[in-house]
């Protein structure tokens, strides 16, 4: 896996891609979607150096950073996960214009499918439809207990967040931590994933976003798109094998920013601030 930014970029300018897209030859984009399209919206990720989650947790004393969203920790010590779990869903965060472009894939008919990371659930606030979108790493709007499986209400695990406390199964015999319905390491995916994941397969333009790819097997995703068909990374840094390819095309700089250049180049760029504006 490369994590250096690529030297090339591409033997396609998004111009001649963003002509594809107008003149109706890409009809059907798969997006791949992490951590940095929300950091605008003031949601830090976890590894850029020095504001990325896992650089703070020292004060934590876990036992590596990954520990705070690990299964088999959280079993035994789910106090650090909500030590932080309120900086992490703060609530009332507004969609960035990265979230709002792929809702106005969505609304031009382009939006094939969007695999998203994230938890935080900004691409539904954006207006995408969520019959086009899987959250593979789940999300923040349901709970359950970690042991049992029982429900637990919305309003106690508000309480809980704000307060920086562990909410407990409200079975007595149970009496186990609540944990939102996010995928931990050591959890599987969503079952939908394995069915998605095809999809990519079907792009006729894969555009990754604001992700190291270090996770897997969202990871993998962009390594399923056919040969010859061109994929686009829009990230800090360069990420997996995105440049590696005679088609890919990788913009380097924030999600926002290159999402506002292909929207210029797309003729959507009004567009695309008034619906965000209006999101
Ligand atoms: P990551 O490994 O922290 O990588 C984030 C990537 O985004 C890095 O390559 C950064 O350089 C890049 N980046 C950061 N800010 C920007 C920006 N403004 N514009 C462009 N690029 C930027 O996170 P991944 O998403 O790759 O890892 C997957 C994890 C992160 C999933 O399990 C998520 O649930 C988890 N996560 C989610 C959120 C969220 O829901 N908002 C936040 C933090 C982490």
């Amino acid at each position: 896996m490369i994590s250096n930014p690529p030297t090339k970029t591409s033997n396609l300018g998004y111009q001649v891609l963003a002509d594809r897209i107008t003149n109706g030859q890409i009809t059907r984009i798969v997006v791949l979607t992490g951590a940095g399209i929300s950091t605008s919206a003031g949601i830090p990720d976890f590894r850029t150096p020095g504001t990325g989650l896992y650089d703070k947790l020292a004060p934590l004393n876990l036992p590596y950073p990954e520990a705070i969203f690990s299964i088999s920790y959280f079993t035994h010590t789910p106090e650090p996960f909500y030590a932080i779990a309120r900086a992490r869903h703060p609530g009332n965060l507004k969609p960035t214009i990265s979230h709002a472009f792929l809702a106005l894939l969505a609304k031009k008919n382009l939006l094939h499918f969007l695999f998203t990371q994230n938890i935080d659930g900004l691409e539904e606030d954006a207006g995408v439809p969520v019959d086009k979108l899987l959250w593979t790493h789940g999300n923040w709007k349901s709970q359950h207990c970690h042991k049992c499986h029982a429900e637990y209400p919305d309003d106690l695990m508000k309480n809980a967040i704000r307060a920086g406390e562990v909410p407990y199964c409200l079975k007595t015999e149970c009496g186990a931590a609540v944990k939102p319905d996010v995928v931990f390491f050591g959890q599987s995916l969503p079952a939908e994933f394995e069915d998605r994941q095809k999809m990519a397969a079907e792009a006729d333009l894969m555009l990754v976003m604001g992700t190291s790819l270090k996770v897997a097997p969202c990871s993998q995703l962009p390594r399923l798109v056919k040969e010859g068909v061109p994929r686009i990374l829009i990230n800090m840094e360069g990420a997996g094998d995105m440049g590696n390819r005679g088609q890919d095309l990788c913009i380097l700089g924030t999600c926002d920013n290159g999402v506002r250049e292909l929207a210029d180049a797309l003729g959507w760029r009004d567009e695309l601030e008034t619906l965000w504006k209006d999101a």
